[in-house]
């Protein structure tokens, strides 16, 4: 064994070891319980950033800890390879997108690699391969069957220039990202998934996933938006019904229907029925018809209406943006109380949801609220609290936080209802509904929430103008994308036949790969080999489809075929259903929402014709924090900031370490310290993982990674964090040296084990008796942490441990005079070596080969270390004495020891005695196993 740490020459020895053992390769075997570790597959971009390798790692540590656990673990790695930037990228330089992504898968599989993953690379696959893609295209024929697959005219962006679609993220400020025109809508005819069939059961089986982080399960209801409510309408004062047409609601209903008379009506949907005597206006989105026809002759309105329209739609925008509106002048009657209601166009009605309109109760809801306020409208308080219910806890908000409330009856403490999640929009809501009753309501004064909905439905129902309804927010998926770089729509278009599915038989259709886009529309377009075959159903020249599936089809199964046998012959084979579900699936929370949507979507579509016996494809989730480093710049004169690279700046630091200054290493000039932020290349804070593993090897950054911060906390980067991982490391490889060097009478694995295993060992002294029960404690904690996750107090422990072990004096080899040191010494490393194995792989392998006691040829293969009860047993424990509540000793006691014994040895000690000489003892406190103290006062 080498005297000195060479990362590069162990973690070669390693990996190799694994791969022509085949270590990782996973065989379904239903005799064994399986365990499938997934981390989300990456998108080939060019190289690994810190995110990625986190993310592996983690994963990587579970999946060798379990399998350790006996288990029969499965854990792959792919690549989610179509997708926007490779054109991009073909536009930039002049190749072809499917040239630069197998060259950056390339790359970065080397640089996985020597992460020394334990990965079963067979089972490695790209979504760009017709292999894989091709059953993306089957299922869509099978849905295409069921009817969950449908066309209907979708709204894109139009770049007029360039004459093309843009995806959202090429729209920059209402303009295309390359030419700067003023992007349009257009209606194209597009393909869609009907996911809002599964709606229900999308959001009723949030509730079987107990092991996923609760803020995940609150996004994804909240996406979902099931909303119980009354959609009801209206009557509009002097307009009549034909005047408005009859334009569809999101609701899918016209604007004719119940309610008799020749007026026109505004439909509205509301979740606070019970707040409807308390409307003081309506406000209507933008794009609402009665908005329409009052700009016909108002060009103010129009103008403002055009305004709105180029405005933002995004939700989560909406929450936070400046309340602004306009009267349209007409007004409406209020379907109960006969008065007339005046209507507004207001910027926070979204034409997309409910029925573009809403009833404003001012006194009860936010929007509604500021928007009465900055126009001056009259606000009418309609719900008061219950005179029982006197507080109401709840701790500070702030937007867009997810919070627990808990409301309490103020005499009692008692919890009066369930304790509710949700974000800041739904606080105000949800305290009034459990809470509320109506008051200025006339016949519905006194009413409870639930009570007084029900009378006003009925009211409303009973003259025709609504009726209860149920409002999902989610809407169909819609998947055709005008692009080149995707998986081809398998339909032919036929003059004479319309649209015509691609027959299984002629699947995959295949995409062109020598395509390179120029940033005028879809390449495929001008293909004539790819687009002119022949009618499958009449046999006529036809014509292909040139759009492309929405990438997250492809990761919305990637799973399934990971673990499947990977026939031809099917999407997925019955080894799916061995592995299935993934046990433990770990990825950013920037994929909370769609990306885990779609999947569990598809995982039910896909059980639906017959290739899933679960409903769930993730049993566990785990959603790691983000990778933060410190940033450097400069503030240019036109207020852009110049990002540097720590390398490129000389840093101050304080005694703690913290950044105090810097200066540029060129002009040596200061530059700003920027704060902690997320590692970006738009910083430049970003560290090279490469770099990184050629400088201190695969294991530092490992243990470093896994060491800084509990997985799902953010992660400070830190260099001197990652120097005190590789010097840990150097000295475990020291504590081998000792073991290799000082015990030639226990030359091998064989002798060692004899030793250990046949050791007396009642016959140590207490001190070693001690220390060994240190071990055996650690051990028992850091188990319990690997079960956590917790993999930075299990490494803890391990350092711990280390540092007991290096006080041990030499072996008995040396000093024959102390027997025991050495079968101490063996078990720990032997133990030490399999608890860090999962984190820092390589090391563990090459010191478990030198100096382990054999019990498997590899410590990967070795059995999990588990305490030895007997050296849990402590015979001497330490106790803390305390003089009124001050720490003054701390003394060894027998295990055994009754209150009194313990009370006479805590005042025997010296300290103690000086800190009670000449006062009165009042009492001694004896907490048993951990703490005496002693309450004095003066004589
Ligand atoms: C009156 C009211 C009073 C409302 C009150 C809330 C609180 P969720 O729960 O998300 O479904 N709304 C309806 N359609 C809208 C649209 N197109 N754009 C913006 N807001 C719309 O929200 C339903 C509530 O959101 C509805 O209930 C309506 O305002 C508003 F104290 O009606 B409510
Ligand atoms: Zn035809």
């Amino acid at each position: 064994m080498d005297s000195h740490y060479h990362p590069n020459k162990i973690e070669q020895a390693a990996q190799e070891y694994w791969e022509k053992n085949k270590c990782f390769k996973a065989l379904e075997d239903p005799a064994r319980e399986k365990f499938y570790c997934l981390s989300m597959f990456p998108y080939p971009s060019g190289k690994l950033h810190m995110g990625h390798v986190r993310n592996y790692t983690i994963g990587d540590v579970i999946a060798r800890f379990q399998r350790m656990q006996g288990k029969n673990v499965l854990q792959p790695m792919g690549w989610d390879a179509f997708g926007l930037p490779a054109e991009n990228a073909a536009m930039k330089n002049k190749v072809a997108p499917a040239q630069w992504t197998y060259d950056n898968i390339a790359y970065m599989k080397k640089q996985l690699r020597s992460l020394g993953l334990a990965i079963d690379w067979t089972r490695e696959l790209a979504t760009c391969q017709p292999d894989y893609y091709k059953w993306n295209q089957w299922l869509f024929l099978r849905m295409l069957e069921k009817g969950i697959a449908y066309k209907k005219t979708g709204s894109v962006n139009w770049d007029p220039v360039d004459q093309t679609v843009l995806a959202n993220e090429q729209v920059i400020d209402g303009r295309g990202w390359r030419t700067g025109a003023v992007v349009e809508k257009r209606e194209i005819p597009m393909y869609y998934l009907a996911i809002t069939q599964y709606a229900e059961e999308l959001l009723g089986d949030l509730d079987q996933l107990t092991d996923w982080p609760e803020r995940v399960r609150v996004m994804q209801a909240n996406w979902i938006g099931k909303s119980v409510g009354v959609r009801f309408a209206f009557r509009v004062n002097s307009v009549a019904r034909s005047a408005l047409g009859s334009p569809p609601s999101p609701s899918g209903r016209g604007n004719e229907g119940e309610g008799g008379g020749d007026e026109a009506l505004l439909w509205v949907f509301t979740t606070r029925a019970d707040t409807i005597m308390g409307v003081t206006f309506c406000a209507v989105a933008a794009e609402h018809p009665l908005a329409t026809h009052a700009a016909r002759n108002n060009p103010k309105l129009a103008a403002f209406i055009d305004e709105c329209k180029r405005g933002s739609v995004m939700e989560a925008d909406i929450a936070t943006l400046e309340k602004k509106g306009m009267a349209t002048g007409l007004s409406v009657t209020h379907p109960l109380t006969g008065e007339p209601i005046p209507v507004w166009v207001g910027n926070y009605v979204l034409m997309g949801y409910g029925e573009g309109a809403v009833m404003a109760v001012p006194a009860h809801d936010e929007r509604d609220f500021h928007f009465a306020k900055q126009y001056g409208l009259p606000i009418r308080q309609v719900i008061a609290p219950r005179s029982e219910v006197v507080a109401w806890e709840y701790p500070e908000v702030s937007t867009g936080q997810i919070v627990h409330r808990e409301l309490r009856d103020a005499h009692t403490g008692e919890e009066l209802r369930e304790v509710a999640t949700f974000d800041l929009k739904q606080w105000r809501n949800w305290y009034d509904t459990k809470n509320g009753v109506c008051v200025n309501s006339d016949r519905y004064d006194g009413m409870s929430y639930e009570v007084a909905v029900d009378a006003i439905a009925a009211d409303l129902k009973a003259k025709g103008f609504g009726d209860k309804q149920v409002m999902w927010r989610l809407r169909d998926w819609g998947i055709s994308r005008q692009r080149y770089w995707g998986c081809p729509i398998p339909i032919i278009h036929c003059a004479a036949c319309g649209d015509v599915p691609v027959p299984d038989k002629d699947l995959p259709v295949v995409l062109p790969e020598d395509c390179v886009p120029d940033g005028s529309g879809n390449p495929l377009k001008k293909r004539a080999d790819f687009v002119n075959c022949t009618c499958p159903k009449c046999g006529k020249d036809a014509e292909r489809e040139t759009d492309t599936m929405d990438t997250f089809v492809d990761s919305s199964w990637y799973y399934a075929r990971f673990a499947s046998g990977r026939s031809d012959h099917a999407m997925v084979d019955a080894e799916t259903n061995y592995w299935m579900p993934v046990d433990q699936y770990i990825g950013g929370i920037e994929h909370a929402i769609l990306h885990l949507l779609y999947a569990r979507f598809f995982h039910k579509l896909m059980r639906d014709e017959g290739l899933a016996d679960t409903d769930e494809p993730f049993t566990r989730l785990l959603s790691q924090g983000m990778v933060l480093a410190e940033t450097f710049f400069r503030v240019h004169v036109d207020g852009r900031k110049d990002y540097f690279f720590p390398t490129e700046v000389a840093i101050e630091r304080d005694s703690k370490g913290r950044t105090v200054a810097a200066t540029l290493k060129a002009d040596g000039q200061p530059v700003t310290v920027g704060g902690i932020e997320t590692m970006s290349k738009s910083k430049n804070n970003g560290v090279d993982p490469t770099d990184l593993i050629a400088q201190y090897g695969a294991d530092t950054a490992r243990l470093f990674m896994m060491f800084a911060a509990p997985p799902e906390q953010t992660l400070e980067w830190s260099d001197a964090g990652v120097e005190g991982a590789f010097r840990f490391i150097k000295r475990l490889w020291e504590l081998g040296n000792k073991v290799e060097y000082q015990s030639p009478l226990y030359p091998d694995a064989a002798a060692r084990r004899r030793l250990v295993e046949g050791f007396a060992w009642q016959s140590l002294s207490p001190d070693q008796r001690k220390l060994r029960g240190d071990i055996h404690a650690l051990l028992e904690q850091a188990n319990r942490d690997f079960d956590k996750y917790q993999f930075n107090t299990v490494v803890a422990a391990c350092m711990k441990m280390v540092n007991s072990l290096g006080q041990l004096p030499v072996l008995e080899d040396a000093h024959p005079q102390v027997p025991g040191n050495s079968a101490i010494l063996f078990e720990a490393v032997d133990i030490l070596v399999r608890l860090l194995s999962p984190v820092v792989p390589h090391i563990a392998h090459g010191v478990w080969q030198k100096v382990g006691l054999g019990s498997s040829v590899a410590v990967i293969d070795a059995p999990w270390p588990q305490p030895d009860a007997r050296a849990l047993v402590r015979d001497v424990i330490e106790m803390v004495v305390q003089v009124n509540g001050k720490l003054r000793a701390r003394t060894q006691v027998p295990a055994s020891a009754s209150h009194e014994e313990v009370q006479t040895i805590a005042l025997a000690d010296e300290n103690v005695t000086r800190h009670i000489e000449g006062k009165t003892i009042k009492k001694i406190i004896v907490v048993p196993g951990k703490l005496v103290n002693i309450v004095v006062v003066d004589a």
